[in-house]
């Protein structure tokens, strides 16, 4: 069983311009709390107040989920999370030479230190605290300094060793293969008989976030990151509604209630100025509609003939489109809808070139125009005869 974080509102608002008032974090953490969602990364409290009060008032809505919050690798980052009463903290800090003594005037010994004190200090806080500590940039940072710290970590009490791909650098199938990551760095755990669970967060840089996570999850990983439309940092990073679907069809992780995910993606796309793109998966306008004849005549018979999931499992419809690539099974099906099945069969193909002509000036029909195309082909019928 895997379990999935939701990061929209802490790695999604990090997506340039993109900030949500605290009524609409609390709106989407019901949503999140709704689909069923195993962890809400709520926010990074120290980043503003306003962030800082809107995590305090998710975790204490008493969710049904773990409600979590981010943190440096600060006592006072984990002093303010604690304040907001979270279940599971998130801390990271960078353990690659070449960031260590650049920018924070390091060696590694002295980044163990700091993480492990700052570990241990959060437990002793709260003892049944989870803790997770990601080395930032993981799979670009040399593999014998990600095993140190991970290993610091998980002895000064972290739970979870989250494997960052910060920058979307992996891809599969390559020697810089997720799948291929996951299980080194478990064997290293193994051999010193540690089991932290391990959780994986994958960038989408080069469009291969999901594709890396599913990686990671045939490697056996404990927790995958997503978020609503996949917002995050740049191009952002895993696209929930697509992780768990996924998950769900093929993998038969029958959690999670995904008839929620279109109100979910509607109000975080509103909130956050965002626009799911037509033709996203799952959750986009055109995700299923099917438009060229050929398609919409077979997919009329059977709908399996051009799909392989079903809309219903996500509350949503199929549709087939109105324009210059339609057939008469398109028009056939739209003439059901609004009760005009019994239409001349001669006015049916008069109404198909109107709506081919339309099509070609880059337009859709929608069922109220088509009404109006049908009430234009007869009256022009009965003007003509
Ligand atoms: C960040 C970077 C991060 C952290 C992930 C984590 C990443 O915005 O701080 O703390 O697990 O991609 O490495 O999102
Ligand atoms: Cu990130």
């Amino acid at each position: 069983m895997v379990w999935v974080l939701d990061s929209t509102l802490r790695e999604g608002e990090q997506t340039p311009g993109v900030y949500f008032d605290k009524h609409i974090k609390l709106a989407i953490a019901n949503l999140l709390d709704e689909v069923g969602v195993d962890i809400i990364e709520a926010g990074h409290p120290m980043v503003t107040p306003e962030i800082h009060a809107a995590v305090k008032s998710i975790a204490q809505k008493g969710y049904k989920r773990i409600v979590g919050a981010h943190s440096r690798s600060l006592k006072s980052d984990v002093d303010l999370a604690l304040e907001c009463g979270v279940d599971f903290i998130g801390i990271f800090y960078c353990v690659s030479d070449e960031r260590l003594e650049t920018v924070f005037k390091k060696d590694l010994t002295g980044a163990c230190q700091l993480i492990t004190e700052v570990i241990k200090y959060a437990k002793e806080q709260k003892p049944d605290l989870l803790i997770r500590y990601t080395p930032e940039d993981t799979v670009r940072s040399q593999f014998e300094n990600v095993v140190t710290a991970a290993v610091a970590a998980i002895e000064a009490g972290a739970d979870i060793i989250s494997v960052a791909d910060t920058t979307g650098f992996m891809v599969p199938g390559t020697s810089r293969s997720m799948y291929d990551y996951i299980l080194r760095l478990k064997d290293e755990f193994n051999k010193r008989n540690l089991s932290p669970k391990i959780a994986v967060h994958c960038h989408n840089d080069r469009g291969l976030a999901l594709a890396n996570a599913l990686d990671a999850y045939r490697a056996g990983v404990d927790i995958i990151d997503a978020s609503s439309i996949g917002l995050g940092e740049r191009a952002g990073i895993v696209d929930l509604a697509q992780l768990l679907t996924v998950l769900t069809i093929d993998f038969n992780e029958n959690r999670w209630n995904l008839k929620k995910l279109v109100e979910l993606y509607d109000l975080v796309s509103k909130h956050s100025g965002i626009p799911i793109p037509a033709n996203f998966p799952i959750t986009g306008k055109n995700a299923f509609t099917h438009c060229a004849g050929v398609h919409t005549h077979a997919a009329s018979v059977n709908p399996m003939h051009y799909e392989s999931l079903n809309p219903e499992i996500l509350g949503r419809q199929r549709t087939f489109s109105l324009d210059h690539m339609s057939g008469i099974a398109s028009l056939r099906y739209a003439l059901a809808l609004i009760d005009e099945s019994s239409l001349d069969e001669n006015l049916q193909y008069d109404v198909l070139r109107e709506v081919k002509s339309v099509g070609q000036r880059g337009r859709t029909v929608d069922l109220s125009e088509l009404k109006h195309i049908i009430d234009a082909v007869k009256h022009h019928q009965t003007y003509s005869k």
